[in-house]
């Protein structure tokens, strides 16, 4: 049986922790592949770091640093404080010893000629995170992110400035706080999905939306030409997670992301945000927390099968329980 999941970084790597583990006790010969979103990728210190595919190998392959949900366990920063003694920008992305090696080895087989999906699968070699991790494209894709100029410059008639910020600096510098008028993935337009990446959706059992965030992970994947038809077309059945419980957000901050694209933060605007396949949308079946119970009839009333479950998901149990009430709402129609 095969699986495949569009995922971004925390949300998703915690989501399939409990699908690998609901497979294997359920499906041991299931396989499942995860389509990882690139347009969080930064170029910092002259190193390409790919936070969302680092942080699901990493979280599969038991690396992540489990109190940051990013990142290295055990890690230590000596490197970025020394590269902010020589006051050398910029300083507030978190650069990690340990996660350095992984940028290093990155960066040296990309300017070998290496492709992202072969240097991620080698970098799985030693993390083993026990899916097939693929990029959604081999080509330089980065999210950026339309706000009002920082600095509070002006135009003549003193309207703000508007500037395009790299999505990292906007969620990690200013916390996501600048409201956001437009997402833009840059080298969208020239993007083509990575190898395999169109066989995976087409080819899967199942389908799967993890609780991603549904703008800047789930998003951007789907915006590479290609992907998005991938998944209204599949023969699978696909499923998705809403990634708002009550009308907030698990965690991250998709309530800024999706008001910037005039999404309603609830179980319900993302579920129509994303729209039922026989409407020509990506989602045959939505689950939704049980505190969000009285908004199944309205998302049925979309044409979206509405499963209500626990979508909390605060061990590797509550992870797994919730990767069955996915995978039993694919077995029936
Ligand atoms: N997130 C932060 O909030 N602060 C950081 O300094 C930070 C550094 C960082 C370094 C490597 C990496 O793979 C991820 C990192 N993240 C950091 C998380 C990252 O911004 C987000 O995980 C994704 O880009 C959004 O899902």
């Amino acid at each position: 049986m095969h699986i495949t999941a569009l995922a971004g970084g925390i949300g998703g790597s915690r989501f399939l922790v409990g699908l690998r583990a609901a497979l294997a006790d359920d499906l041991p010969d299931a396989q499942i592949t995860v389509i990882g979103n690139t347009g969080d990728d930064i170029w910092i210190h002259g190193l390409r770091v790919c936070p969302d595919l680092d942080t699901v190998m990493y979280t599969l392959g038991g690396g992540i640093s489990a109190e940051r949900g990013w990142g290295r366990e055990d890690e230590t920063f000596t490197v970025r404080e020394e590269l902010a003694a020589y006051g050398v920008e910029p300083t507030w992305f978190g650069l990690g010893d340990r996660d350095i090696a992984t940028h290093l080895i990155r960066t040296q087989s990309l300017a070998a000629g290496y492709t992202l999906t072969e240097v991620t699968a080698a970098l799985c070699e030693r993390w083993q995170p026990g899916v097939r991790l693929l990029p959604m494209t081999d080509g330089r894709t980065e999210t950026h992110v339309v706000v009002d100029d920082p600095t509070g410059a002006t135009a003549p008639d003193g309207t703000p400035l508007r500037t395009a910020l790299h999505f990292q600096e906007w969620w990690i510098r200013y916390r996501a706080q600048l409201p956001a008028h437009e997402f833009v993935l840059v080298g969208a337009d020239q993007a083509t999905p990575g190898p395999d990446v169109i066989d995976a959706i087409t080819g899967a059992d199942v389908v799967l939306l993890p609780p991603s965030n549904p703008v800047v992970s789930i998003g951007t994947i789907l915006q590479v030409p290609g992907i998005a038809d991938a998944v209204r077309s599949t023969p699978a059945p696909v499923v998705g997670v809403s990634p708002i419980v009550g009308d907030a957000p698990v965690r991250g901050m998709a309530d800024a992301c999706l008001r910037a694209i005039g999404v309603e933060t609830s179980a319900t605007g993302v579920a129509l945000h994303y729209g039922a396949r026989t409407e020509g949308g990506l989602v045959d079946a939505w689950v939704i927390d049980t505190v969000d119970a009285e908004r199944t009839a309205e998302i049925d009333a979309a044409g979206i099968r509405c499963i209500v479950a626990p979508t909390m998901m605060t061990d590797e149990a509550a992870s797994a329980a919730l990767a069955r009430v996915c995978l039993e709402a694919a077995r029936t129609p």
